[in-house]
């Protein structure tokens, strides 16, 4: 019988009896591994989760109670049962639906998530929300071990821990973050897992204490007094029940009766936060997922049997791993040279720098203020810290680098990957606001390379640049395979380069758009139009002397960056224009990312939908220059 297919809602999902649901969970397993196999997306995460997601829901009166999911990434199952099993197939796909919660999705999706660390603190927005309005309904937040070695969930915990309201707190913990989880509260977890057993006998014992009228009471205060270690081994989940969190587990993620019992109990507490710690297996049910679920964790579309990826033929390398052979190439040279990375050592590409040189090499977790900052004090020290971290989660880290790095002209180096649209992961994680936040920094050196090559070289002028820090954005994927034999050199300071001459118009690319702009040309040359390219290089400092030219040169300027065009490189460039006293003021026209969130989808979809692929840029060039 196909349990799955008489599912809608989660009021379906509670018609069947507790004995039916494992049943169910080897159905979603196999659906979602074949519609992932080919759609690709977080497939570890949410093999995870299906015991889960099935208990909250069977347990819990959902959308009424609300579930906070925590990055989001392991929510596939939740999407399942919650209506959008027939479109799942769409999953992650242009006018598909999303990888993540989007509350603009479904009324199941109490908030919208895709950044780590964020559900504690919402779900607590959420629970003394519903206090004040004198509302009824349970929160519960999932929340992974990775998410809660992030510092929003300790200011999160901190919070709720003194707020004595109803919010339960389920931490997955699976012991791995996209790698391996790193830190001390991971240490600190996977000893009360192991001890767990011991833990089972002591919490018994423990809840024995608490029932026995008057004498129970006093031996369990006389425990608080004793040494910590004794308390480790009296108390579960010590560190949650000192922040003030009820601890209940740790508990198998994968028995549906055993979570079942637990939330069942839970929903009985009405004044105190709660914190259920459950284990799972990231990548369970699926071999090859189970076996390196640092693959599976966001994957392309793959073959089931095998669990090979598809790579389509040809692939040049990506940026990532540009970054990461020259970076090695570079430290290998110079001691002085470390890589600082906030979970994603694979993402960026250091895994080849963190085998060569495991001392220079820090993954500190989902951290990215705190690689910040930390990276500031190793440039104190007269290190030369690299800080690879996606565009998008570099936006946590604004006040960072402005008051720790900037202020002080450290020498810290950024390289931001995933810089501009990312596709299919959409709105949370395109990149495209980077050198409109960055370019007001003061002192900051921002560079964007046109391919790979460039890439390089930027790389090696912002290891040579020590007045500040540098930032090299770039966008996911692979380059242009420009060739990389020419040798590392430092490009000199705030200089642009012209890469085809024309008349009439300047086309000035940023980064990758640089490709389009050329390839928007040709279509330009076919109407008539002529237009000269450059590449700026720099987004700050912009190449003044250059450019001071420019405006007698062109009537039309035309800049195009992928990056929203709010506060980018065009505007950039139009202020130093307004400002240059030209006396013949160009017309300007900016094109790059609109000023509004973007969807998800393939990149193609995407920039055709944008008006960004060459034939619409030709075409809005050509109205641009024709007046229309
Ligand atoms: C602020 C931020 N940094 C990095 C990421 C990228 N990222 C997505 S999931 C993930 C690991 C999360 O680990 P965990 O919470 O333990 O969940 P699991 O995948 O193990 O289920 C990371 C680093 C992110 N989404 N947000």
């Amino acid at each position: 019988m196909n349990f799955l297919e008489a599912i809608q809602s989660p009021d379906d999902l509670r018609k069947f009896p507790p004995d039916a649901l494992p049943h169910l969970a080897r159905e979603i397993r196999e659906f979602m591994i074949d519609v992932v196999s080919t759609t690709g997306g977080h497939l570890a995460p949410s093999l995870g989760t299906v015991e889960l997601t099935i208990a909250l829901h069977y347990a819990y009166n959902t959308p009424t109670d609300k579930i906070v999911w925590d990055v989001g990434h392991q929510a596939y199952t939740h999407k399942i049962l919650t209506g959008r099993r027939d479109r799942f197939e769409t999953l992650r796909r242009y006018g598909g639906i999303s990888g993540f919660p989007r509350i603009s999705e479904s009324n199941y999706d109490a908030v919208s998530a895709g950044h780590a660390s964020t559900s504690i603190s919402v779900a607590l927005g959420l629970a003394r929300g519903r206090d004040l309005l004198g509302q009824n309904h349970a929160v519960v937040a999932v929340i992974g071990d990775g998410a809660m070695s992030g510092g929003l969930s300790f200011e999160g915990l901190n919070n709720l821990g003194a707020s004595r309201t109803n919010l339960t707190v389920v931490l997955n913990d699976n012991e791995m973050s996209i790698s391996r989880n790193v830190g001390a509260l991971s240490r600190y977890l996977t000893r009360v897992i192991t001890d767990k057993r011991y833990y089972k006998i002591k919490s018994e014992i423990w809840d024995m204490l608490g029932k026995l009228p008057n004498v129970g009471k006093s031996i369990r205060s006389l425990v608080h007094g004793v040494d910590d270690s004794l308390k480790h081994l009296l108390i579960p989940g010590k560190f949650f029940q000192d922040l003030g969190l009820r601890y209940l587990g740790p508990v198998d993620g994968h028995d549906i009766g055993a979570m079942l019992e637990i939330f069942n109990s839970v929903k009985k507490f009405s004044n105190e936060p709660v914190l259920v710690h459950i284990i799972t297996k990231k990548g369970k049910g699926y071999r090859f997922a189970e076996e390196n679920a640092t693959k599976f964790h966001g994957v392309g579309s793959f073959s089931k049997t095998t669990g090979e990826i598809i790579v389509p033929k040809g692939k040049t390398p990506s940026y990532s791993e540009i970054f990461g052979s020259t970076l090695s190439e570079i430290a290998a040279t110079r001691p002085e040279v470390v890589a600082i990375t906030a979970a994603m050592r694979d993402g960026t590409g250091l895994a080849k720098f963190s085998k060569e040189f495991p001392d220079r090499f820090f993954d500190v977790g989902i951290a990215e203020s705190h690689a910040v900052t930390f990276a500031a004090g190793l440039a104190l020290k007269g290190l030369r810290p690299v800080v690879a971290l996606y565009s998008t989660f570099l936006q946590r880290t604004f006040d960072q680098i402005l008051h720790d790095v900037a202020l002080d002209g450290l020498p810290v180096v950024f390289c931001i990957d995933r810089a501009g649209l990312v596709g299919d992961d959409g709105p949370t994680h395109h990149g495209a606001f980077d050198l409109s936040f960055l370019r007001i920094i003061p002192g900051a050196l921002i560079m964007a390379p046109r391919d790979e090559e460039q890439f390089r070289k930027m790389l090696f002028t912002a290891l040579s640049y020590d007045k500040g820090p540098s930032f090299i954005r770039y966008p996911r994927g692979s380059g242009t395979g420009a060739s990389l034999t020419s040798p590392l050199k430092a490009l000199p300071i705030g200089t642009s380069e012209d890469l085809v001459k024309g008349e009439n118009v300047a086309l000035l690319a940023a980064g990758d758009f640089v490709q389009l702009a050329l390839r928007a040309r040709e279509f330009l040359v076919e109407k008539g139009i002529n237009p000269a390219v450059i590449d700026p290089r720099f987004i700050k400092p912009l190449d003044e002397h250059r450019f001071s030219t420019l405006w007698n040169e062109f009537p039309f300027i035309v800049t195009l960056e992928n990056n929203t065009i709010e506060g980018g490189f065009g505007s950039a460039l139009l202020s130093l224009a307004a400002e240059s006293g030209a006396k013949r003021f160009p017309r300007f026209l900016r094109l790059g990312l609109p000023d509004r969130f973007i969807q998800h989808g393939d990149l193609p979809h995407l920039l055709s939908d944008l008006r960004l692929d060459p034939a619409s840029l030709a075409d809005r060039i050509g109205n641009f220059v024709r007046g229309e």
